[in-house]
């Protein structure tokens, strides 16, 4: 089993104790381990077979009872309560429960009314305008139900990059084995790092490749076998994604690296230019006649018709190919420049660890400083803090930050944006912290115009340093809201305030055209993670990606500057 098994199954948990109304910090704790299990570095089931019950109870937001939960799943392969909670409940019924501007009591009614059980028969219902009129629906809930059928079907055979990633590295390491492998390289909108994937795109340099085709049908999370062939192969994993194999010969690698990266519009803008140099450019490699004549390496590829080496990530025909004609592609944003992160939680509010352990992990990490910032008092359902926790907070902070050399720990928060644009807790006691983020957590469906000056008005209070996660928006789960990000962009580089970058898969708010919007403006970028574990430290190569994607350079981001660097900016706004 995977962790995202593992995890599914809390996740459902939770959801089918707040479904039936059961004690709500059981529901929190299930989620908070579903949330913990799938930022594990390490398989669930390696974590017990190493270390037993005990190891299992090590992991942040797991005890006792959830541990004893894992040991039986991965013994029996099943969790008996679980599989009578589902039962309880028909078919499908998460699927409408999870379905954006629907809850379990809507979802409830509708299958009693009107037998709805899945999401396709919801948006049938809905589109014929048949849940109008029932109790407590109206136009306006029946149009929000539509949009989020729209929202889930817009992702649905898509996948997040993160689970993507994982799982064709997961192949690509079993492939890599084989003797006959010479290289292998994972391309297409993985390789671009793009938000999501549709399906991964692997390619192997090798002379024989019989073996290799049998060993990647025949892999234990393959589901079937779509396609094997003698140089291409396609399957489909147990989690759903497709994964398309290409074997060539080692001189071609340059050529066919190009090719399955893509993006096709920049594949195809390639092609046109090889033929205004007389040449014919495939996965192959370039050909005069029918003569090859390059193609070896991906920097000979682009040579060839003129340009220096386009990264990956800038391969989306976003200006890239005009830039390297030039000479003026960006030096982009890479792991090694990041000296800090500047968003996460303890226990204090919803994260898992302390301050002291998150210091620590972070200085594993190399970092030079961390931001400990919790959340405040309107975002009750996060615990968040008053004024007087806030206080003792901050001292909590100081001590800890005495305490451990080799890093320092700021002092900070992520403050509540009220609708009307004021910050969740004074001046008198923002002014006493090193940095302050700003964040809209309610009133997510304001009108575009008010929203926007909620968001201005709180960049022009002068104590917030960051925004964070910009627009709002959960990959899948909810549109981003509306606000005019341009105006937002504007009024961040008069005040002097940065924009976050949100390392979370789900969010990566700001995305890559609104960071090169900001990066245009001279806006700084903070790429967060916004751990609520010491494992989700490990996400900056998430924000990392999308930064890269936005054209950043190391000079466009906030926490790569040095400490005193950082200190000056942070406290030149006041
Ligand atoms: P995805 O899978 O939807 O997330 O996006 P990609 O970019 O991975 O697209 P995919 O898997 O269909 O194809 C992989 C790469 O192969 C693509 O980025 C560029 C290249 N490619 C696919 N079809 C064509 C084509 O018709 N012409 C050219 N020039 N290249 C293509
Ligand atoms: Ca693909
Ligand atoms: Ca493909």
């Amino acid at each position: 089993m995977e962790n995202s098994d593992f995890a599914k199954i809390f996740w459902d948990l939770a959801e089918f104790l707040e479904l039936k109304n059961e004690n709500r910090f059981k529901v929190a704790a299930y989620r908070k381990a579903a949330q913990n299990i799938e930022s594990l570095s390490e398989n669930l089931g390696t974590i017990y077979k190493a270390g037993g019950l005990k190891a299992l109870e090590e992991i942040p937001g797991i005890g006792q009872g959830i541990a004893t939960k894992i040991e039986k799943t991965i013994k029996s392969g099943k969790l008996d309560v679980y599989e009578k909670l589902r039962k309880e409940f028909p078919r499908g019924f998460l699927e409408l429960v999870e379905t954006p501007g629907m809850g379990p009591k809507t979802a409830m009614l509708l299958y009693k009314k009107l037998k709805i059980d899945s999401r396709a028969k919801l948006e049938k219902a809905a589109k014929e305008g048949k849940l109008q009129g029932l109790p407590g629906m109206g136009a306006k809930k029946e149009e929000n139900i539509l949009k989020g059928v729209e929202l889930k079907k817009k992702i649905s055979g898509r996948f997040l990059l993160n689970a993507a990633l994982d799982q064709a590295e997961a192949v690509a390491k079993e492939l890599e084995k084989l003797k006959e492998v010479e290289k292998i390289l994972i391309c297409g909108s993985l390789r671009r790092r793009k938000e999501t994937i549709g399906d991964a795109d692997i390619l192997v340099i090798a002379k024989r490749s019989k073996n290799i085709m049998q060993r990647f049908t025949s892999l234990p999370q393959a589901q079937r076998i779509l396609v094997k062939g003698e140089t291409k192969s396609s399957i489909v994993l147990k989690m759903g994604m497709q994964v398309d194999l290409r074997v060539v010969e080692d001189k071609s690698f340059g050529s066919a690296a190009h090719y399955f990266t893509g993006c096709k519009a920049h594949n195809i803008k390639l092609r046109e230019m090889a033929i205004k140099k007389g040449l014919k450019l495939s996965e192959y490699g370039f050909f005069k006649k029918d003569k090859w004549v390059a193609g070896r390496t991906e920097k000979e590829v682009f040579k060839t018709v003129g340009l220096t080496y386009i990264p990956p990530e800038l391969r989306e025909m976003r200006g890239e190919i005009e830039a390297a004609q030039k000479g003026k592609l960006p030096k982009l944003i890479e792991s090694k420049d990041i000296k800090g992160d500047l968003h996460m939680h303890t226990i204090e509010t919803d994260g898992s660890n302390t301050i002291e352990q998150m210091a620590q992990a972070a200085k594993k990490l190399g970092y030079e400083y961390i931001a400990i910032t919790d959340h405040t008092q309107s975002t009750r359902i996060a615990h968040g803090m008053d004024e007087k926790r806030t206080l003792k907070h901050l001292k909590e902070i100081d001590r800890v930050n005495k305490k451990i050399q080799g890093i320092r720990v700021l002092k900070g928060a992520e403050v509540d944006i009220l609708p009307d644009g004021r910050m969740d807790l004074p001046d008198s006691i923002l002014k006493q912290m090193d940095l302050v983020i700003a964040a809209v957590h309610s009133n997510f469906k304001m009108p575009e115009d008010q929203m926007t000056r909620r968001i201005l008005k709180a960049l022009e209070n002068k104590y917030v340093n960051i925004l964070a996660h910009p627009t709002g928006r959960l990959i899948g789960e909810r549109e981003a809201y509306k606000v005019d990000i341009e105006k937002v962009i504007a009024i961040a580089k008069k005040t002097k305030t940065a924009l976050e970058l949100n390392s979370h898969p789900q969010r990566l708010d700001l995305n890559d055209v609104n960071c090169r919007l900001a990066k245009d403006q001279g806006v700084l970028i903070s790429i967060n993670t916004d751990s609520h574990t010491t494992d989700q430290l490990n996400l900056m190569k998430y924000g990392i990606f999308t930064a890269r994607r936005g054209w950043l350079e190391k000079k466009n981001i906030l926490n790569a500057l040095t400490l005193d660097k950082l200190l000056k900016i942070l406290f030149a706004k006041r």
